[in-house]
């Protein structure tokens, strides 16, 4: 039994995976906060990050942790507090990150995209004590959301302001010129941190990951993808996401004494530079942003030879874009098919263009448990396609706070439905074929479609709706929200108006709207939400749909 975590809450793996997995020194006796202080010994004076014209060394960044989480302990945070985190890619992010872990108290890592009404479920599921934001990011001021958050939150104790805090605690006021020891010291199979489940729906799905298994998964995703205390790692998707932050990304960077340099903006204009200036050896990105950084270094005539490592994930990538990667962009490719959950698959560095090419890579552990199934459960035959279902060192056995989601969504003995349908070939390599979750992946943004269509039916004027995926030549999938409306048509402006006033996401508005008399006959006895859509992609956009160019203007 944990201290920090009450098992109910957080199912943990029973004890002979544990003991297992310990034996095997996957799991170590060690926590985030411990990794941090040991970089800080072992690389003290060497830059740890970069981010615009600040510069942290190892050594400042280790004190600085430890000042801002005497400050936020002043403030009443304590082991076993959910805190609500919201920041754009910048230095504060870190030292938030290993501030918090060091206490014991436990973030929950929003993206920079949410608005009100996710942070507000975020808040109210938790319990949060504290919300965490930046004054503005993106033309959008977060103390506004804050306001309206705290109107309906009674747990809220705290809102913290990176920047211009105005009535909200400054977090710049929080490192403390003395730091003081931790009340408490969490343990290594303690909750670390909650990662959020791609499109959750009214609930929110929290994953909690914890230090040891989260640790495991960092540091043989360093090995696998060779960082070295030579590395710099760009940081480009939105760091709270898993994939830029322990797949390896940032923290593995630090982890090993590397460079970790931070861009506010995913624009080829911005990381080019940096990574020139910089000398940025890996990072990561989401299929569209390697399509766009290609086009742009085709437009300049120029490459990134200095790229040692180009990783790609979070969507299928396609092998005509796979293929020009190296080419265009001078640097290996690596493809990344990995969860919050747990599981993370990577091609190898060295492995045959093939591979690369055409596969999203080979479970991170030898001891991934992979199993490819039918709709009963039953192993399909070998290089058919079939669910993806995992149980591993890292891959968690259940929600936080969720046991009848949790019920469907592992088997009996703890495999993780992952949803997605893939093929596995003979030398161990998974193919993602497609998905059976009613989630929509807007080109790594993940949507669910109930969650939008929930919000849509409160409208006066619609009387039902299914949200489906249309396919996209540029971001995989878009978003097509099918209406039957009630009386006359509302227009999609309004539509939208209605969607932005309840605080929702930006990249979950559909981005084109239908407005049909009546849905298609599924042909099943029973009408799901589930047939419906399949039945409104099956008629509109064909099951295998020719990508539709350039469709998408909202409204
Ligand atoms: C990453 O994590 P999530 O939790 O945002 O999304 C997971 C889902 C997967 O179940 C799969 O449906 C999809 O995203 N996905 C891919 C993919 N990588 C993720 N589908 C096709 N090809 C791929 N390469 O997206 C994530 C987490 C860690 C590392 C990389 C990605």
């Amino acid at each position: 039994m944990s201290t920090f975590d009450d098992l109910q809450d957080c199912p943990s793996w029973p004890e002979a995976f544990a003991e297992r997995y310990r034996q095997a020194g996957y799991w170590r006796d060690e926590t985030f906060g411990d990794l941090l202080r040991g970089a800080a010994r072992a690389f003290a004076e060497r830059e740890a990050l970069t981010d615009g014209e600040l510069h942290l060394s190892y050594r400042q960044l280790d004190q600085r942790v430890d000042q801002l989480a005497a400050g936020l302990q002043r403030l009443g945070l304590r082991a076993g507090d959910n805190v609500v985190l919201q920041l754009p890619n910048c230095a504060a992010f870190v030292e938030v990150c290993f501030a918090l872990y060091r206490l014991g108290v436990r973030p929950i890592f929003a993206l920079p995209a949410h608005r009100h009404l996710e942070i507000g479920r975020f808040c109210e599921f938790a319990q949060a004590r504290a919300y965490l934001c930046a004054d503005h990011d993106g033309g959008f001021d977060f103390r506004t959301l804050a306001r309206q958050l705290k109107a309906g939150q009674a747990h809220l104790q705290w809102v913290i302001v990176a920047g211009e805090a105005e009535e909200f605690t400054a977090l710049e006021d929080l490192y403390d010129e003395v730091a003081v020891q931790p009340l408490a010291v969490p343990r290594a199979d303690a909750v670390a941190c909650f990662q959020l489940s791609g499109g959750s729906t009214g609930i929110p799905k929290l994953i909690p990951r914890r230090h040891h298994e989260y640790l495991y998964n960092l540091r043989a995703s360093v090995e696998r993808c060779g960082l070295s205390s030579a590395s710099v790692y760009l940081a480009v998707l939105p760091m709270a996401h898993n994939f830029p932050m322990c797949c390896p990304g940032f923290i593995g960077a630090l982890s090993v004494g590397g460079r970790v340099v931070l861009s506010r903006s995913p624009s080829p204009e911005v990381c080019f530079e940096l990574i020139e200036r910089e000398a940025v050896t890996h990072t990561a990105l989401v299929p569209p942003l390697a399509l766009v950084w290609m086009e742009a270094a085709e437009a300049r005539g120029r490459g990134l030879p200095q790229l040692q490592l180009l990783q790609v994930g979070g969507a299928k990538l396609s092998y005509e874009a796979a293929r020009r990667i190296e080419p265009v962009l001078g640097c290996r490719l690596q493809q990344v098919f990995g969860m919050a959950e747990g599981l993370i698959c990577y091609t190898d560095p060295e492995d045959p263009p093939q591979r690369v090419l055409h596969t999203q890579g080979r479970p991170l552990s030898p001891a991934d448990e992979i199993l490819v199934v039918d709709e009963q459960d039953q192993p399909v035959a070998s290089g058919q396609v079939g669910q993806l279902l995992t149980r591993g060192p890292y891959t968690i056995r259940g929600y936080y706070r969720y046991p009848e989601h949790n019920a469907q969504a592992f088997t009996a003995d703890g495999f993780y439905r992952t949803g997605d349908r893939v093929l596995l070939t003979a030398d161990g390599y998974l193919m993602v074929e497609g998905r059976d979750k009613d989630l929509i992946n807007r080109g790594g943004e993940k949507i669910a479609a109930e969650e939008v269509e929930n919000l849509l039916l409160s409208h006066p004027a619609v009387a039902d709706i299914a949200l489906v995926a249309m396919p996209d030549a540029f971001l995989g999938e878009r978003t097509c929200a099918f209406v039957i409306p009630r009386g006359a048509a509302p227009r999609a402006p309004e539509l939208l108006r209605h969607l932005r006033a309840q605080g929702l996401a930006a990249f979950k508005l559909p981005d084109r709207f239908e407005f049909i008399p009546a849905f298609p006959q599924t042909g099943v006895g029973k009408v799901s939400r589930k047939h419906l859509r399949e039945a409104i992609q099956a008629q509109y956009f064909g099951a295998q749909a020719e990508p539709l160019e350039g469709s998408g203007a909202r409204g």
